[in-house]
């Protein structure tokens, strides 16, 4: 067979502030054959999400940031077009950390196969994948709703708090969403079936506003995007509250460290807890809570729209584009 040559993005430099294209480097390189127990992939939709930027930054973390000149981290489906691995024929579709590249030699070591027939195969990292499940385990086991309880999301109308204020209407809360547009707004309240929404971006009491959409109080957030935006929902906390602390994406490209109002005295009046958690302390029950989604999909209770770029070179302004807010819903690129 003719050999196939591999499109690459690799990190050029580390950002400073907001990441920009330059930061990014488009390289080619010829594919290698596979060995035994290995499999060819070629990349179908890759995805870009918030905790790329953590990645590329050199603060350390969960996991190694990526080397200046090493390809970038992300997860892919794809398709299996070379097969010396007993476990995986061409033709399956497939879903790994692959990064992004359009080739991926991989010994299939946490590489999962998808079936096709349950829900488009994107979802495999979207609703029904990482941040699905973030949306999922995040609420559920952390944010623990209770029937009749108000829930606010911050991030409302991306990846994950699209997902989070549905669940919450699934589990018979009040769910309210703060979105960046009226677009976003209008699209939480009229198609995904939330209560109520705000744009952030015009308004100017974010306090006061919560307190008019949340007239009972606030019994869980699910929080996105930290800073400002959280330090509005502490006031309006009710007694137990639980703030489950997802990500903080408006601190993720600051240059200096913002400080912000003493709040933990209000859960101690409050018996509030606010809990951090990582999607992947709950991989033991992933499978559970992918057939369940697939279940709310399937039964019209839970909606979810993905916001596709179209080509694998336009990966680095797909994910600064997402970082600024372009999105509605699930951000990847189709190769
Ligand atoms: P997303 O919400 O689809 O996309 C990011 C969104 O963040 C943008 O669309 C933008 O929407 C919003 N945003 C950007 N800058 C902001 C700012 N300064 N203030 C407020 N909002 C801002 O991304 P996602 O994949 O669903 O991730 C959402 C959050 O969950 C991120 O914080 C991410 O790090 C976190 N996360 C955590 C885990 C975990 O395991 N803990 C797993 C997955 C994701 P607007 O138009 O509304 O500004
Ligand atoms: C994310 C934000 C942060 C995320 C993971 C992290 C999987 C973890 C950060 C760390 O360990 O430093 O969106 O998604």
């Amino acid at each position: 067979m003719a050999q196939r040559t591999n499109r690459m993005f690799t990190l050029a430099s580390r950002p400073k502030g907001m990441p920009q294209e330059s930061d990014f480097k488009l390289v080619e390189a010829p594919v290698p054959e596979p060995a035994d127990g290995q499999c060819v992939v070629k990349a179908l939709y890759v995805s870009v999400d918030p905790y790329m930027r953590g990645r590329i930054s050199e603060a350390k973390s969960y996991a190694a940031p990526v080397e200046i000149g090493g390809v970038m981290v992300g997860g892919v489906v794809g398709e299996v077009v070379e097969s010396k691995n007993p476990r995986f024929a061409v033709g399956d579709i497939v879903q790994g950390e692959f990064g992004w590249q359009e080739y991926a030699l991989t010994d299939g070591r946490g590489v999962r196969k998808i079936d096709p027939t349950i829900a488009p195969i994107s979802t495999a990292i979207g609703v029904l994948g990482m941040p699905g499940l973030t949306a999922y385990f995040g609420l559920l086991d952390i944010g623990q709703p209770k029937e009749g309880e108000t829930v606010v999301v911050s991030g409302a109308a991306g990846a994950v708090g699209s997902i989070v204020g549905q669940i919450a209407k699934i589990k018979g809360c009040r769910a309210v969403g703060i979105a960046g547009t009226d677009e976003k707004c209008k699209y939480l309240v009229d198609e995904l079936g939330f209560d109520a929404a705000f744009n952030y971006k015009t308004t100017d009491n974010n306090v006061e506003k919560l307190k008019e959409l949340c007239p009972q109080g606030i019994d869980v957030y699910f929080d996105n995007v930290g800073g400002e935006i959280t330090d509005a929902v502490i006031p309006l906390l009710n007694v137990k509250a639980r703030m489950s602390i997802c990500g903080q994406i408006s601190q993720y490209n600051l240059q200096k460290q913002e400080t912000g109002p003493r709040w933990l005295w209000a859960l101690i009046v409050k018996q509030a807890r606010a809990e951090g958690f990582l999607v992947f302390q709950f991989a033991d029950k992933f499978q559970q809570g992918a057939v369940e989604m697939a279940g709310w999909i399937k039964d019209g209770k839970l909606k979810f729209r993905e916001d596709i770029v179209e080509g694998f070179e336009n990966l680095p302004k797909a994910f600064i584009g997402m970082l600024q807010g372009d999105n509605t819903g699930k951000r990847l690129v189709k190769v």
